[in-house]
């Protein structure tokens, strides 16, 4: 292949792998492999690429030429991408300074493409028409993408057929962690939210926005009349299916009555965490009280979380004090899931409820 058509390649294969690995942290439904799988493609063709890309830099990078150096960056960054990848989804558990292979690999993607996208603004030279001509080069490249696409189940079915560890995740990479064990799994935030524990007797849950009865329900009004299966599955590598037990959401809004202008339910923490649903998917969530038949863990979210069948494990909004209905999305969202753990609340200072009980004592504060 042309050196044009390798790199320009590389930078498709990069930009799939960035996008699709982006995309796939939001993957929850079995019906969304493919996001996966194309993302392990992505990754593979940069893998196969970087044989002949190193055959030709090579000789340039090694002696002295400072402007390669960020070539060579994007290579190393490539190994350890594909490298993580490949060994977590073998099943790989070694941790790093504390981090994991997932983990790694993440980060290692973000590196990976921000180097790349400086390496192509220093030295990227246009693709020509001549590049992509010619039974050669097309041969090469439908050849390439052929063998990428191949790669990733076959690396599947030799994890399978070794019978890796890797051979029990979940589409998503995940590892399976304490099925049905009520609140015997692992305790997550998505930056570092941790609020002080509720008082159960002062807690409410709000029930507004476009509604035609606002509604506040302490524990014994939301009740615990519907029960689910479902599967939390973190972006951080874990997944657990347990039986929730509360209220289903479209129950409430039947009770508070929502407004036919409203399309999207948003879910607020007590932190600010927040995150929206569209209004039919909404209505078969669950807000969850109990876990197992316990009542949920002060670090699971009690006294209420959020349960969204489907959805990765950030939308399952923890210590839930809010459901607000609304005619539009909510793009402030993906800033509250970040900046929640800043919040008084999610700093665990302050009370839930502002106007009732006076300043928390010391020894009231809480650590996830
Ligand atoms: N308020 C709030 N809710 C939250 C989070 C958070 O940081 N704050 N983290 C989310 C993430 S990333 C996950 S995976 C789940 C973890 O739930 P668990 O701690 O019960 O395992 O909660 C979600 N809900
Ligand atoms: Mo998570």
């Amino acid at each position: 292949m042309r050196a044009r058509t390798t790199d320009w390649a590389l930078a498709l294969g990069v930009g799939l792998a960035f996008a699709t690995g982006l995309w796939s942290l939001t993957a929850g439904r079995p019906d969304q492999w493919w996001i996966v799988a194309l993302h392990g493609a992505g990754g593979l063709l940069v893998a196969l690429l970087l044989v002949p890309k190193l055959r030709r830099v090579w000789p340039r990078v090694w002696p002295r030429e400072p402007r390669a150096w960020l070539g060579l960056l994007s290579s190393v960054l490539a190994l350890l991408v594909v490298a993580t990848g490949v060994a977590w989804t073998a099943g790989g558990s070694l941790v790093l300074l504390g981090y994991h292979l997932l983990n790694w690999h993440i980060l290692f993607g973000y590196a990976l493409t921000a180097v790349v996208s400086l390496h192509m603004l220093a030295r990227a030279r246009p693709l020509r028409r001549a590049d992509l001509a010619g039974r050669r080069q097309a041969l090469s490249m439908a050849l390439l993408l052929a063998g990428a696409a191949a790669l990733w189940p076959l690396k599947g079915a030799a994890v399978a057929w070794l019978g890796l560890p890797g051979a029990r995740r979940r589409f998503t990479g995940s590892r399976a962690w304490a099925h049905f064990t009520g609140n015997g799994f692992p305790v997550v935030s998505w930056v570092a939210d941790r609020p002080r524990p509720a008082d159960p007797a002062l807690w409410r849950l709000r029930v507004d926005g476009l509604v035609a009865h606002p509604l506040a329900l302490d524990l014994a009004a939301l009740g615990r009349p519907d029960e689910l299966d479902a599967t939390l599955d973190c972006t951080g590598g874990f997944y657990t299916t347990q039986r929730w037990a509360g209220c289903r959401v479209g129950a409430l809004l039947d009770r508070a009555g929502a407004d036919p202008s409203a399309t999207w339910v948003r879910f607020v923490s007590v932190t600010g965490y927040r995150w929206s649903l569209p209004l039919q998917q909404a209505r078969d969530a669950l807000v969850a009280t109990h876990v197992g038949g316990e009542p949920l863990a002060h670090g699971h979210g009690a006294p209420a979380r959020l349960v969204a069948p489907g959805e990765r494990g950030f939308v399952w909004v923890k210590w839930l004090t809010r459901i607000e209905l609304r005619d539009q999305p909510d793009p402030g969202q993906l800033l509250a899931i970040n900046t929640s753990w800043l919040s008084p609340a999610g700093r665990g200072e302050g009370t839930w409820l502002p106007d009732e009980g006076g300043p928390p004592g010391p020894e009231d504060r809480s650590r996830l």
